[in-house]
Parts: structure tokens; C-alpha cells; sequence
């Protein structure tokens, strides 16, 4: 009896230990992870308190109801503390977080700046405004061509210079497909396809073989055009031609057309534009010259018609070619064709 009454003790002693240990030992978990290793380490299957438990066996009948009661207030002091530790660690927890990841409303915004049009884009868009004005359509077509639609279609047959490897872009040995060198081929593709008449611009990307410095760049853009109808003549070419120089450069402004040669049109001409800077007196703008040239034009050769399955004893038509990156570069005062494709933010967003 004495050795048991020793026993109880030894355990009731073994529960206060334990208990005050671990309310200790929670207070200073700091944080949830901690707290629920000690859960472990006091309540779990193989804890401190479960191991006390085990002992009960040894006790006598009469004892065993007063030691379970005790072991079981210990229990839930243990598990009512667990949870309130939780509960803060928690609630510390979000504290925390919200204070860390808090927004700060009052720092100033970042301006989101809107794009807008590329210089190039600009020059483009008022040429087609122009010439849908005047009943034309606008074509997109294919930058890698065939040869026979770049240049035989074109009367340009083997042999022309511009064919030369060192002129254009080939895919294959035979010289069979290439990156257009010109829009002309889509003009062709619309001579075989469409009805007449036809009133069409092309506007696009081409590519010669050049090496980059101010004025040339492998790549550049190009505006054609044609009209085709019955009874078209040089007077057609001249009156559209000058309208869209009184479009571009103010009403009044003078053309002069020089006589030229070029394979798909017969007769061919170039036209120029009285410069704009110094009316015609000479400045380093025209280079003295008081002339600007502008494009390249003509009647569409015969055989160019005949070629695409147009008979050219019913239809006639013109046509004319022109570089785009001139036409901005005046247009803007860009001095080097460089500063149009590098994409610098400092020279772009001067427009
Ligand atoms: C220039 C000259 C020109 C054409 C392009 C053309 C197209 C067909 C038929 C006949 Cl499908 N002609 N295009 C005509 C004359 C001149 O370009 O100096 N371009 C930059």
C-alpha cells in the first residue's frame, strides 16, 4: 500500500512536471511548426503524457479513477493551451503578412506611355488615303517570290542586271524564288486575277543586295501602282500623278517628267517634284538642282499586258514605282535611313 501510495505520488509529480514543462514550452514555440512538434513531443501516440498514461496499469483499482481524472485535466489544459498558442501564432502570423505585403496606395502611379505610328507608317498611310481617295485598292502580297513573277512577267528576261546574284536574294540555284526585289509581282498576280479595269496600289517590303550605310539598307519599303482601262493614256499618268505631288506637298507644287527606261513600261519616265524648300532656285535640300525626284512611271509595255492575258489593242494602263523611305525622310528631315529601322526610343518617339 505504502509502495503504491509512493507510486501515485511519483506520478502525480510526473504529470506536474510534464504539465508545467509544456505550457512553458508553448508559450515559447514561435510558430505554428514548433508548436506542432512539441504536440508531438506532449500528446502524441509516443509523448510524454501517453507514456505516463501506460503506467495507470500499475496502480491499484482504487487508485486508477483519481490518477485517470488528473492525467485527463492534464490532457485538456495541455490541448486548450495548444490551441490558443495556435490561435496566436496564427493571428501573429497574419499581423505579419499584412504589414509585409501591405500596398502602399500613395506612391505616384506609373505612367503607362501609348505607342503611336512609326514615321514610315505615317508616310504610308497618307499615300493610301490619296490613292483609296481616287478609287484604288490597296494589295498585300508574298515578300518571297517567284523569279518568273519578279521578272519575266515583268519583260525584265535572263540576262537583265538586276537578276544578277549579286543583286537579288535567290532561295535556290536555279534562281527560281526569291525575295521580291520589287511589289511588282503583286501587280502581276492582280493583272491575272482581277477584272477590269484596275486601279491598285502595292505597297510592301523589298530587297536587294545592298550594303547598309545612310542611304541604302538591304530591305527597304516601295509603293507601285497601276491603273488599267480602256483607253488610258500618258495624260492619266501625268494628271493622277501630279494630284497626289499637290496632296503630298501643297497645292500648286510643280512636277516635271523626264524621259527614262525601264522594261515594263514603254514609254517610261521619272518624275520630279520642284523642291519644296527653295521653290525651284536651288538649295542643299535638291542639292542645287531644284528638282526632287520622286518616282519612276510609264505606260505598261505591251507585252507586260499580253504576258498576264490582257490584250493590249483593247486595254492600255500605266504605272509607277516609288521608295517610301525617301518620301519619309524628307517628309520628317531624317538625315540617315539607318535611324528608321534601329527602333531607338530616343528617335522614334520624336513623332
Ligand atoms: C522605280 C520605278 C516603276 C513600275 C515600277 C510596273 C508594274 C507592272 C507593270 C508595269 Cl506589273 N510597271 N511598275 C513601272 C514603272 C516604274 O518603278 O523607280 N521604282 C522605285
Amino acid at each position: 500500500m505504502i509502495q503504491e501510495t509512493e507510486k501515485e505520488n511519483k506520478m502525480k509529480e510526473q504529470l506536474a512536471k510534464i504539465r508545467a514543462e509544456a505550457l512553458a514550452a508553448f508559450a515559447g514555440a514561435q510558430d505554428s511548426a514548433q508548436l506542432d512538434a512539441l504536440r508531438v513531443q506532449y500528446l502524441g501516440k509516443k509523448g510524454e503524457l501517453t507514456a505516463v498514461l501506460k503506467m495507470m496499469g500499475k496502480l491499484s483499482p482504487e487508485e486508477r479513477p483519481q490518477m485517470g481524472q488528473l492525467a485527463n485535466d492534464v490532457r485538456a489544459a495541455l490541448e486548450r493551451a495548444l490551441e490558443e498558442r495556435g490561435r496566436e501564432l496564427e493571428a501573429a502570423a497574419l499581423e505579419r503578412r499584412l504589414k509585409e505585403e501591405a500596398v502602399d496606395v500613395t506612391i505616384p502611379g506609373k505612367a503607362v506611355s501609348l505607342g503611336h505610328k512609326h514615321p514610315m507608317s505615317i508616310a504610308l498611310d497618307e499615300i493610301k488615303e490619296i490613292f483609296i481617295g481616287m478609287g484604288f485598292d490597296v494589295l498585300d502580297g508574298p515578300e518571297i517570290e517567284l523569279a518568273s513573277y519578279n521578272f519575266d512577267r515583268l519583260n525584265a528576261d535572263e540576262g537583265h542586271p538586276s537578276r544578277d546574284w549579286s543583286d537579288t536574294f535567290y532561295f535556290d540555284k536555279d534562281s527560281r524564288v526569291m525575295l521580291r526585289s520589287q511589289t511588282s509581282p503583286m501587280q502581276v498576280r492582280a493583272m491575272e486575277t482581277r477584272s477590269l479595269p484596275i486601279r491598285i496600289i502595292a505597297p510592301g517590303r523589298v530587297y536587294r543586295k545592298d550594303e547598309v550605310d545612310a542611304t541604302h539598307s538591304p530591305m527597304f519599303h516601295q509603293v507601285e501602282g497601276m491603273v488599267i482601262d480602256r483607253n488610258v493614256t500618258m495624260a492619266d499618268l501625268k494628271g493622277t500623278l501630279n494630284l497626289l505631288v499637290e496632296s503630298l506637298y501643297g497645292k500648286g507644287t510643280q512636277t516635271r517628267f523626264r524621259p527614262h527606261h525601264f522594261p515594263f513600261t514603254e514609254p517610261s519616265c521619272e518624275m520630279d517634284v520642284q523642291c519644296h524648300k527653295c521653290g525651284g532656285k536651288g538649295c542643299p535640300t535638291c542639292k542645287g538642282e531644284g528638282w526632287i525626284e520622286l518616282l519612276g512611271a510609264g505606260m505598261i509595255h505591251p507585252r507586260v499586258l499580253e504576258m498576264s492575258g490582257i490584250d493590249p489593242n483593247e486595254w492600255s494602263g500605266w504605272a509607277f514605282g516609288m521608295g517610301l523611305e525617301r518620301t519619309a525622310m524628307r517628309r520628317f528631315k531624317i538625315s540617315d535611313l539607318r535611324l528608321i529601322f534601329e527602333n531607338d526610343m530616343r528617335f522614334l518617339s520624336q513623332f
